[in-house]
């Protein structure tokens, strides 16, 4: 029998499937597409352990059923390259960026080559190429050349907004735009200079500069995101990478303003099949919540008047418990402290306290475990206007600047963090809502009656929350929790930003026609320590006045899914025709940590090239799955600091592809994270063994006078079941149960032939080989050639289950003499009593049980079983 070696069979596939381009996406097709899609990795240096495959090997499975579905599919692998892992890697290792990241895809491609993936690489897509790159930039500047029309719920040209501002100025313009913008009128408009409109402007572009606190890290020289800060031992914020730390610093940036498709952002997450999960994290990330703003007057000791010093406005969700107010809080970043300073008598503590907590995360400000803490700003009070009552006012960590209007009014009886906060510090706490036994031991938050609130009570809260606002001129609004998107970074190795300034600071954009606009070569590409980007230091580059920042890491990640459709268009980021034909991307798979990054991101582009007619679809990704990770056998996460690596190319030179294919389909449902087990890892080989033992065997047995004609119809019921099983789990990514039932099909027929000597027809083999292709396809390859067979499998036809067929044509019934079982019998399914009274006097073992006795009954269960009682 031929031996069964594993690196010979895989590498002659590999080489053959290359050679032929089995794995080609036809351009031009009418049949029916499957756009299947792994999320694209950063070629990173360090290279792949077992965990990474497993995503691609999850939708590689998928990719080949569907193409012997008969799908055209696209199935591509690309590389973002641009962005900080590449920068780091490029700066510790004292190379070009450009050359770090040509080298990380050789090493990550020879890792991918050998495990079988079925992916169109001609269809590649690199970001930092500069053809890609091209398109990266043309959709900023469509960004950047729109505002959002809240009117039509969708981005228009900028054009049409400048034209209506010189007809009609701002007045009746439905925008999302800054908060700050001030009411101006046509003439107001035509007599302001150039710098004053582009300022304006500024206010509505979907793409816009501006000014913000931002994490610096001036270890790495750069901004940070949120989530690239962590607690650091001492609980102040460091970067995530290298644990540098993180200081707030006032900067010049690039946004986008992904508010504008909040809305959008949210309703369109009913409309796509994605985890649970994910939606969740999707939703609390956008964080709508309607609410009313309420205006607290501000007064002091010495203040007269009635008007107050100020006002303090709030964003409250229940206005319904505004008589409940005893105290006010602001956020230590307010306006209002400075404002007031003169009018606060401990400013200095105030200030203190203000500087104490700077460092400290968002995410730890609101963490509901940690202790609260704050200061009272004495001297001045806050006066609630539904019962002008003065109440003091706070500043406290636990409001955040960014969210609502940056303070609130405490509620300590009905809101849980005023009630901790309020018991810290000896503050009032007043009922205002109808409790069940009347008694208040913590803050009781649900709705109800009212109750002492003068002619409200005894209202409901929902009603109350209006008529209260109403009755002390608030607003009902909505709120947001997610922020405008940054959109620059101060680093070399990004995308540019194909804008200029000229002397007399006027924006303007480098013509379409003109890009891409290359990044310049630089003599050292580490960041200057300043803030600024590398760039700044190139002469030639400010010189023309070229924007210094260049794009975040997720620029070329928002949209490379409509690029594989196309990738070599030289006029449009990909034809009309290739963008309605593949229309969205039917599976994604990735991993769950995208979920609030790349995966709003690009929805959010995607909506917008939309919006200008560029795609057809609201949403990019139809269905999403999340692989779960590979852990060491150590249980510990895979990572080169708990030296528990384990090297794919290691397992495929030691068990081969195809198992290691096997083994990680095989190890658990596949959003599970699970760890690594090199005893479970021969299991799935031992399994592969067998299926090659069986093949060759049928191999011999064609050759012979063993050539078996006749089909077993007991192995056709069990091939046809099998078929439906695995076509269905294969379907919903269940393929470890698909082995499961290919292991139990196998069991069925190495029994006939090991322990009968029955023959199996070849036919029937190859519909097991076909099932298992898709998860071991150098093997059945191999074997399916050995059979005789000219053509490749992966072309082959996938075989549909026959209901007919699945139904068993024989059945086994148990037969029982007074009660006890004394054999059984094979007969046809549903037969009768009659039936299988004919069949038990032909059997000579069970006829001796019976003998001249006479029956006295019997009881007969139809397919099941058989009891003769005498
Ligand atoms: C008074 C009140 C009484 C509140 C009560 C709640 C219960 P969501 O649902 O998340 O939007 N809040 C408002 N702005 C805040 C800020 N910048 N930082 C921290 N907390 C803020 O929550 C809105 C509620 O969170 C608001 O309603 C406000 O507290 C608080 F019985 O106002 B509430």
């Amino acid at each position: 029998m031929k031996r069964y070696n594993h690196t010979a069979i895989e590498k002659k596939w590999q080489n053959e499937w290359k050679k032929k381009k089995v794995y080609r996406t036809e351009s031009d097709s009418k049949k029916k597409k499957q756009y299947v899609l792994d999320m694209f990795p950063y070629p990173s240096g360090a290279g792949l352990h077992v965990g990474h495959p497993k995503g691609y090997i999850g939708s590689d499975v998928y990719a080949r059923m569907k193409r012997m579905q008969g799908f055209n599919v696209l199935h591509p692998m690309g590389y973002d390259a641009f962005g900080l892992p590449a920068e780091q890697y490029a700066i510790t290792h004292k190379i070009h960026p450009r050359k770090a990241v040509l080298e990380n895809v050789k090493t990550f491609e020879s890792q991918l080559s050998i495990i079988g993936l079925s992916y169109d690489w001609d269809r590649k897509v690199n970001t930092t190429d500069p053809e890609y790159y091209r398109w990266t930039q043309w959709i900023f500047l469509q960004i950047y050349n729109s505002w959002y029309d809240i009117s039509k719920n969708k981005a228009q040209p900028i054009d049409v907004l400048i034209k209506k501002f010189a007809k009609e100025g701002n007045i009746k313009v439905q925008a999302v735009c800054d908060e700050n913008t001030s009411v101006f009128s046509a003439t107001e408009w035509k007599n302001k200079t150039a710098k004053e409109q582009q300022d304006i402007l500024m206010k509505y572009r979907l793409a816009y500069e501006g000014y913000a606190e931002v994490n610096w890290c001036p270890g790495l020289g750069t901004v940070l995101a949120n989530d690239e800060v962590v607690d650091g031992p001492d609980g102040k914020p460091v970067s995530e990478r290298g644990g540098y730390p993180v200081e707030k610093k006032q900067m010049r940036q690039w946004f986008m303003r992904i508010t504008a498709y909040a809305d959008r952002l949210l309703s369109g997450l009913d409309t796509i099949q994605w985890p649970e999960n994910i939606k969740e994290i999707q939703k609390n990330w956008i964080g709508k919540s309607e609410g009313s703003e309420i205006e607290f007057v501000v007064t002091s000791h010495k203040s007269t008047t009635d008007h107050g010093l100020s006002t303090i406005k709030v964003f409250t969700t229940r206005a319904d418990t505004l008589f409940g107010a005893t105290y006010v809080v602001l956020a230590p970043e307010h306006p209002l402290i400075e404002k007031l300073s003169s009018h606060i008598e401990n400013i200095s503590e105030v200030v203190e306290y203000k500087t104490s907590i700077q460092h400290k995360t968002s995410e730890a400000r609101t963490d509901g475990t940690k202790e609260k803490t704050g200061v009272q700003m004495k001297g001045v009070w806050a006066v609630n206007p539904v019962n002008n009552e003065k109440i003091p006012v706070w500043v406290a960590d636990y409001v955040l600047a960014s969210y609502g209007t940056g303070a609130v009014m405490a509620v300590p009886a009905h809101d849980e963090r005023d009630f901790e906060f309020a018991q810290k510090y000896n503050l009032p706490i007043r009922q205002v809502i109808d409790i069940p036994n009347g008694i208040l031991e913590r803050a009781h938050t649900e709705e109800g009656l009212l109750h002492n609130c003068d002619e409200f009570s005894g209202m409901k809260s929902g009603d109350a929350k209006t008529a209260i606002t109403k009755k002390v001129g608030g607003k009902i609004v909505t709120k947001y929790k997610m922020r405008n998107a940054i959109f620059a970074r101060q680093r070399y190795w990004g995308e540019p930003i194909p804008l200029y300034t000229d002397k007399n600071g006027i924006i303007h954009e480098v013509d379409t026609k003109k890009l891409p606009l290359k990044l310049p070569d630089v003599k050292s590409y580490e960041p200057t320590g300043t803030g600024e980007s590398p760039l700044a230091s190139v002469s030639a580059w400010t010189k023309k006045g070229y924007e210094t920042n260049t794009m975040p890491g997720w620029a070329g990640s928002s949209w490379y899914f409509l690029r594989y459709m196309d990738p070599k268009n030289k006029k449009e980021i990909a034809s009309q025709k290739a963008l309605s034909y593949w229309g969205q991307v039917d599976t994604y798979v990735g991993g769950a940590e995208h979920a609030t990054g790349h995966l709003l991101y690009s929805r959010f582009w995607n909506k917008f090239l939309k919006d200008i007619g560029v795609v057809k679809h609201e949403e990019p990704f139809k269905v999403l799955r999340n692989q779960g990770m590979i852990g060491g056998e150590d249980g510990r996460k895979m990572s080169k600091r708990w030296g528990n690596v384990i090297n794919p190319n290691d397992v495929v030179a030691t068990y081969g592809a195809d198992t290691f294919r096997v083994y990680e389909m095989f190890m658990g449902p596949f959003e599970a994270g699970l760890p690594w087990n090199t005893e479970n890892i021969i299991g799935s080989r031992r399994f592969v063994e067998r299926v090659w033992r069986l093949g060759q065997s049928i191999v011999e047995s064609q050759k012979s006078k063993l050539k078996v004609q006749k089909t077993d119809a007991e192995l056709e019921t069990v091939l046809h079941k099998t078929i439906q099983k695995v076509t269905n789990d294969m379907e919903n990514f269940s393929h470890n149960t698909a082995v499961s039932a290919l292991m139990i099909a196998l069991n069925e027929m190495e029994k006939r032939v090991n322990e009968t000597q029955v023959r199996i027809t070849k036919k029937d083999f190859e519909m097991f080989l076909k099932l298992f292709h898709p998860l071991a396809p150098h093997v059945t390859e191999e074997l399916w050639k050995d059979l005789g067979n000219k053509t490749t499998l992966v072309k082959e036809q996938w075989p549909k289950a026959d209901v007919r067929k699945m139904k068993a044509s024989t059945v086994t019934i148990v037969v029982q003499i007074n009660g006890k079982m004394r054999g059984e019998v094979k007969v046809d399914v549903d037969s009768e009593e009659s039936e299988v009274l004919a069949y038990i006097k032909k059997d000579v073992q069970i006829q001796k049980w019976i003998g001249d006795s006479v029956v006295k009954k019997v009881i007969f269960i139809k397919n099941r079983l058989i009891n003769i009682v005498m």
